[in-house]
C-alpha cells in the first residue's frame, strides 16, 4: 500500500519508504520480483545519495563562490569502508530510514550489511586518509580528497590448512551506488616519450602514450551540517581514438585494443607486485597517474573560481594546499612544477617559489624498506622531463648548501635527492619532499622526535621550523557514535549532551562519574552487548564459540614483524603451557581468556604469513584441549577490514599494542580502542605514549624497552650478550617440539635467534621484551578478576581519549600546515 513517489527529500518515514520504492522501481537494476535485502540495500542507498547530491552541489557552487583557499590530499589509499551507516548517521536520519525500512518489511541493520567494504587501501595510512575526510567535512573545511579508482580493492582473506589465501575483492561488482561518475571531467596523463627544446628555448614533453584520466566523485558528508566535500578517484581510460578499427577488422582483435588494456592494468590493483620490473613500473605509472590528474584538475579549478579574468600564479599557494600521504604522490612536485614552467610559460624561480609554498609532507614510517627509492633509469624512461627537473632540483639544492652551509658539505651525499650509486641509481621521494615542501610532518610526538633526530636530522639544522608534529587522530562518528550506539547512548546521558560527537574533550566529563555504581551497571551491560555481538560475529564466521564472559584481548593489524604479533602468540603458547601444567584447582583460579588475533599479509612476505598459520595452529590445538578449553582460546578472525573493525572494536577489553618501540609511526586502532574503553597492553611506541599520558598511566599495561633503549639492546644481541628467559625459551621450545601440528616452525623461530632476513637475529626484540611482557600480562588477569576496577579503568579510558579525534588533528593541519578555514554552506 505504499506508493511509489519520487520525494527526494522526504522526511516523513512513509515518504522515505516511497522514494525507496520509487528507487527500486525507476533505478531498476534488478528484476522487479524480489525486494530482498540487497534491493532494499541499493535502493536505501539510492535513496540516501539523492540527499547527498543536494547538500554536495550546494557545497561545490559555494566553495565556486567564496573561492577560499582549498586543501587537496593526495593519498594512494583511502579506505573508506561501508557508506550507509555513515551517511544516514551524517545526515542524522536514522530514525527516519529505520522506520521507511520497517515499513518496507526490512531492518536497516540488516541491509546495511549487504554493502561491500570500500577497501582501497592497505592499513592505517589509507584509514587515516578516510577519518580526515569525515572531519574536513565536519568542520566544514573546503578540502578534497584525491585518489585512484582500483578495479579490485585489498586481497580478500581466506584461511585454509595451508594458511593465507589470497582472492580478488570485488567491490564493484555489481557497482557502487556512492559513485558519480563526470564525463565532462578528463585529463590527458602521458607516458614514455621524450623533451623537446623548443625554438623559444622552452622545453616540452612528448610523444609516448598518452591516456584519459576519468573523474569518479564519492560524496564526503559531515556531520549535522550541510557541508559535503569530495573524494575524487581517477580512472585511466584510453581515448576513443587509440582504437585501432583498420587492425580489428583485419581480426587483429588485441593488437587493436592495445592501449585500451594497458589503461586497464594502471588501476586493477593497490600496490601490484613489484618483485618484477614490470610491476615497479606499473607502480610508479600509477603514483603519476594520481598526480598528473589531480594537479590538472587543481589548476583548472583554480581558473575556474575567476573565470575570465587572468589569475596572478604568485596567488596560487594562497589558493591551494596540496598535502602528500606519504612518499607515494612525490611526483606531485615535478608535475607541478612541469605544468607551471612547460604548460603555463613560468620561469624555474617563479614556479618553484609556487611550488613549494603548495605542497607539504607527512611522513608515516621510518622503516628503511618502506622509503622509496625510484631507479633513475626508470624515471628518466617513462618520465623524462620530471627526470630533469628532479635533476635540476638536486643540483639548487646541493649548490645552496655549498654556498650557504658549508659545514654541511660532507653530508650532502646522504642529504641529496639523487643518489649516484653505481649499482643502482635512484632517485630518494622522502628527500625530494623534505627539499621542495613548506612543511614536514610526522603523525605522533615521538615519531616527529625521531624524525628530527635522526631520518631528517640533517635538514632540521638547514630549515629548523620546517618539521612539525601532527598526531593521528580517528573520527569519533564511525568509531564510537555509530559502531558502538549502546555506549554513546550512556555518554550522552551521563554528560547530558551529545556535543562530544563533534567536541570529542568533553568526554573527560566523565571522570566525575568514574566511580559511580550505576554507570558501571550501564556500562558493563552496554560492553557485554557488544561482546555477545562480537561472539555471534565469530561464530559466523569462524564456526567457533567463544564465551563473553572471559576476558576479550585483540590484536588487529596488519601483520609485520615489527608489530609482534608473535609475541603474543608465543605469549599464548606460554600460557597454554602453564595451564596445561595447573591442577584443575589452579586453573578454576586463572582469568579467562578468549585471544583473538586477526590482519592480511602482504601475498609475498613469507614470515607474516607463517605468522598467520601459527595463530591458526595454535587454535587448532588449544580450542580443542578440553583440560584447557574453558580458561583459553584463540581465534584468528579472518578478513580483518574497516567493517569488522566496527565488530570487534566495540566488544574489546584489552588490545594488545605492542611493536618494538620507535618503530610504529602512530598506530591510529589502538585511539579506537581506548575511545571505546578498551584498555591497552603496549610498549612506549608511537601514539601509545600519549594515549598513556591522557588516559592516565594507571590504566595503561606497559612494558619492554623504550625507543632510545633499542639501539644499544641489538647490540648487544649481535655481540651475545643477550641472556634468553628460560620462560621464552621454553614457549619457543613447545611450539619446535611440535606441539601444535608438523608444520616446520624452525625457520621462523629462527628469525628470533640469528637468521632473520633483517641479518641480525631478533632484531624486533621479541626476547627481550618476553619476560615483561609475561608479567604485565598478569597484572591483566589480576586487575580482570577486581570487576569495579575494570569497569572504572574502562571508563577512565573512555574519557582521556578526547585528544584522539581526527577532528583536532585536521584542526591542526588546516592552521599550522594548510592555512585554511572554515566555509560553511549557509
Ligand atoms: C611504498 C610501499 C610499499 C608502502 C610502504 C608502506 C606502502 C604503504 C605503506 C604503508 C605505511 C606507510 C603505513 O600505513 N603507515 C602507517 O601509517 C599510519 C597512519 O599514520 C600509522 O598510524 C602507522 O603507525 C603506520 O605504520
Amino acid at each position: 500500500k505504499i506508493p511509489v513517489t519520487a520525494h527526494p527529500l522526504a522526511e516523513d518515514p512513509s515518504d522515505i519508504a516511497s522514494n525507496i520504492k520509487y528507487h527500486a522501481q525507476y533505478s531498476p537494476h534488478f528484476s522487479p520480483i524480489k525486494f530482498e535485502p540487497e534491493q532494499a540495500y541499493y535502493a536505501a542507498a539510492e535513496s540516501v545519495r539523492d540527499r547527498l547530491i543536494q547538500q554536495w552541489n550546494e557545497t561545490y557552487l559555494h566553495y565556486h563562490k567564496v573561492d577560499p583557499k582549498q586543501t587537496y590530499y593526495l593519498s594512494m589509499e583511502f579506505l573508506q569502508g561501508r557508506a550507509l551507516t555513515n551517511a544516514i548517521g551524517n545526515l542524522d536520519i536514522q530514525d527516519a530510514y529505520s522506520s521507511a525500512l520497517n515499513k518496507l518489511g526490512h531492518e536497516l541493520e540488516e541491509i546495511t550489511e549487504q554493502e561491500k567494504d570500500m577497501a582501497l587501501g592497505n592499513g592505517g595510512l589509507g584509514r587515516l586518509a578516510s577519518c580526515f575526510l569525515d572531519s574536513m567535512a565536519t568542520l566544514n573545511l573546503p578540502a578534497w580528497g584525491y585518489g585512484l579508482r582500483y578495479r579490485y580493492g585489498l586481497f580478500k582473506q581466506r584461511i585454509s590448512k595451508a594458511g593465507q589465501e589470497e582472492m580478488a575483492e570485488d567491490w564493484l561488482e555489481k557497482f557502487s551506488p556512492w559513485e558519480v561518475v563526470r564525463h565532462d571531467v578528463v585529463f590527458p596523463v602521458r607516458f614514455f616519450g621524450h623533451v623537446e627544446v623548443l625554438p623559444t628555448g622552452s622545453r616540452k614533453w612528448v610523444d609516448g602514450e598518452v591516456l584519459q584520466a576519468l573523474a569518479y566523485d564519492i560524496p564526503i558528508p559531515g556531520y549535522k551540517t550541510k557541508n559535503t566535500n569530495s573524494l575524487r578517484l581517477w580512472e585511466a581510460k584510453a581515448s576513443s581514438q587509440d582504437f585501432n578499427l583498420f587492425q580489428f577488422n583485419d581480426g587483429q582483435y588485441q593488437a587493436a585494443a592495445e592501449l585500451h588494456a594497458r589503461a586497464q592494468q594502471i588501476c586493477a590493483v593497490l600496490y601490484p607486485g613489484d618483485a618484477t620490473e614490470e610491476g615497479k613500473l606499473l607502480r610508479l605509472k600509477q603514483q603519476f597517474f594520481l598526480c598528473s590528474a589531480s594537479l590538472q584538475d587543481i589548476i583548472s579549478r583554480f581558473k575556474e573560481r575567476k573565470e575570465g579574468t587572468k589569475r596572478d600564479w604568485s596567488e596560487f599557494p594562497t589558493k591551494v594546499a596540496v598535502q602528500l600521504n606519504d612518499t607515494h604522490p612525490t611526483l606531485a612536485i615535478p608535475e607541478l612544477m612541469r605544468l607551471l614552467m612547460d604548460e603555463e610559460g613560468l620561469g624555474w624561480d617563479e614556479a618553484w617559489d609556487v611550488t613549494s609554498r603548495t605542497i607539504a609532507y607527512t611522513n608515516h614510517t621510518v622503516l628503511p624498506e618502506a622509503l622509496e627509492k625510484w631507479s633513475q633509469v626508470v624515471m628518466a624512461k617513462l618520465l623524462p622531463r620530471h627526470m630533469e627537473i628532479i635533476e635540476e632540483i638536486d643540483k639548487r639544492f646541493i649548490e645552496m648548501i655549498k654556498s650557504t652551509r658549508p659545514d654541511l658539505e660532507s653530508k650532502i651525499s646522504d642529504m641529496r635527492i639523487l643518489d649516484h650509486n653505481p649499482n643502482k641509481p635512484v632517485v630518494r621521494m622522502a628527500n625530494l619532499c623534505v627539499v621542495s615542501g613548506h612543511t614536514v610532518n610526522g603523525v605522533a610526538q615521538l615519531h616527529s622526535d625521531i624524525l628530527k633526530a635522526e631520518l631528517f636530522a640533517d635538514y632540521v639544522s638547514i630549515w629548523p621550523n620546517k618539521f612539525q608534529n601532527k598526531t593521528n587522530g580517528i573520527t569519533p562518528r564511525r568509531w564510537l557514535r555509530f559502531c558502538s550506539p549502546e555506549l554513546s547512548q550512556i555518554i550522552t546521558k551521563w554528560l547530558k549532551t551529545d556535543k562530544w560527537v563533534t567536541n570529542l574533550d568533553l568526554l573527560v566529563g566523565l571522570r566525575e562519574f568514574a566511580d559511580n555504581p550505576e554507570l558501571h551497571a550501564e556500562w558493563d551491560s552496554a560492553k557485554m552487548a557488544n561482546k555477545q555481538r562480537l561472539a555471534q560475529y565469530i561464530l559466523k564466521v569462524t564456526g567457533k564459540t567463544i564465551d563473553p564472559n572471559t576476558l576479550f584481548d585483540i590484536q588487529v593489524k596488519r601483520i609485520h614483524e615489527y608489530k609482534r604479533q608473535l609475541l603474543n602468540i608465543l605469549g599464548a603458547v606460554y600460557r597454554y603451557k602453564k595451564l596445561k601444567e595447573m591442577s584443575p584447582e589452579e586453573r578454576k583460579a586463572t582469568t579467562p581468556r578468549t585471544i583473538m588475533i586477526g590482519g592480511k599479509a602482504f601475498a609475498t612476505y613469507t614470515n607474516a604469513k607463517r605468522i598467520v598459520k601459527l595463530v591458526n595452529d595454535v587454535g587448532a590445538v588449544v580450542n580443542t584441549d578440553p583440560e584447557v578449553n574453558d580458561y583459553l582460546k584463540v581465534v584468528f578472525v579472518p578478513n580483518y577490514n574497516v567493517s569488522v573493525a566496527e565488530v570487534l572494536i566495540p566488544g574489546s577489553e584489552l588490545s594488545q599494542h605492542i611493536s618494538t618501540a620507535g618503530m610504529e609511526a602512530s598506530g591510529t586502532s589502538n585511539m579506537k580502542f581506548a575511545l571505546n574503553g578498551c584498555l591497552i597492553i603496549g610498549t612506549l611506541d608511537g601514539a601509545n605514549v600519549e594515549i598513556r599520558e591522557e588516559v592516565g598511566e594507571e590504566n595503561f599495561f606497559l612494558f619492554g624497552a623504550t625507543a632510545d633503549e633499542v639501539p644499544k639492546l641489538r647490540k648487544d644481541r649481535e655481540n651475545g650478550l643477550f641472556k634468553p628467559d628460560p620462560r621464552y625459551e621454553e614457549a619457543k621450545e613447545f611450539i619446535r617440539s611440535k606441539a601444535f601440528g608438523s608444520y616446520d616452525y624452525n625457520p621462523l623461530l629462527d628469525s628470533l635467534e640469528g637468521n632473520s632476513g633483517y641479518g641480525r637475529g631478533d632484531y624486533f626484540l621479541v626476547g627481550h621484551d618476553f619476560p615483561t611482557y609475561i608479567d604485565i600480562q598478569q597484572k591483566v588477569d589480576e586487575a580482570y578478576k577486581d570487576r569495579k576496577r575494570w569497569i572504572k579503568m574502562s571508563i577512565l579510558s573512555t574519557a582521556g581519549s578526547g585528544k584522539f579525534s581526527s577532528d583536532r588533528t585536521i584542526s591542526q593541519y588546516a592552521k599550522e600546515i594548510w592555512k585554511i578555514e572554515e566555509c560553511r554552506v549557509p
